[in-house]
């Protein structure tokens, strides 16, 4: 069975540090789908257009103060806001690419003290990736690139915890790529990837929660 109309959409997630070349890899497989004539968006998180993108916005931009857990917990809601509007655009077709996503939320918040379980619990029930793209960059190498915006986080050393995190949270279905390759080989490879999920996804794979 299945028409294109009734093939759902996949949830492509693109996590790593800060710099690592998520955002300009979104947009460009964004183009790429596009051209393929696939219906494709692309969002982030944080989503700071929403009042709880707000608080975090000045959270980050560091004109507000608040505990570890309360901001963690902001993160985490600013991802279910947008958890049944995900949904609807998954199954009626559309891909999403998502600039970082809940594994975000685990590793800035772990990388802070927290503990991982704790930092996991608030996901629980938000959509789970059908694919997770990781701009693996070292910390250092990172840095060199310049272009910390002077927000929240964004520290040599912070990273490195940060980097660290991520290393515990990731398991074996994670795509993990060298993020100091040429723009265009890392092109090339997310587009390879990316395109044999949205066929997966189209075929009938179904959507399942997180963690799993
Ligand atoms: N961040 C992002 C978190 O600490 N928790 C989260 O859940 C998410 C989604 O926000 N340094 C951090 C990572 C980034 C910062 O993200 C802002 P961006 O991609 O620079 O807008």
């Amino acid at each position: 069975s299945g028409g294109k109309s009734e093939s759902r959409g996949a949830l492509i997630v693109l996590e790593g540090l800060d710099r690592s070349g998520k955002t300009s890899q979104s947009s460009k497989l964004l183009t790429y789908l596009e051209g393929l004539g696939h219906s494709a968006e692309l969002w982030r998180f944080p989503d700071r257009s929403t009042n709880v993108g707000q608080m975090i916005s000045m959270y980050l931009s560091n004109k507000s103060q608040l505990d570890d857990h309360t901001i963690h917990l902001l993160f985490s809601a600013n991802r279910w806001e947008k958890r049944s509007l995900m949904e609807t655009k998954l199954k009626t077709g559309t891909t999403l690419i998502v600039d970082r996503y809940s594994y975000s939320g685990v590793a800035f918040s772990s990388a802070k003290g927290l503990a991982l379980e704790w930092c996991k619990a608030p996901e629980i029930g938000l959509l789970s990736p059908d694919l997770v793209l990781y701009l693996d960059i070292q910390p250092e190498k990172a840095a060199e690139r310049g272009g910390y915006g002077g927000e929240r986080y964004e520290q040599l050393e912070f990273q490195k915890k940060v980097a660290k995190c991520y290393q515990v949270l990731h398991d074996a279905s994670w795509k993990i790529i060298d993020a100091c390759q040429p723009i265009e080989d890392i092109e090339k490879q997310l587009q390879e990837i990316v395109l044999d999920c949205v066929m997966t996804c189209q075929k009938g794979k179904p959507l399942s929660n997180l963690w799993s």
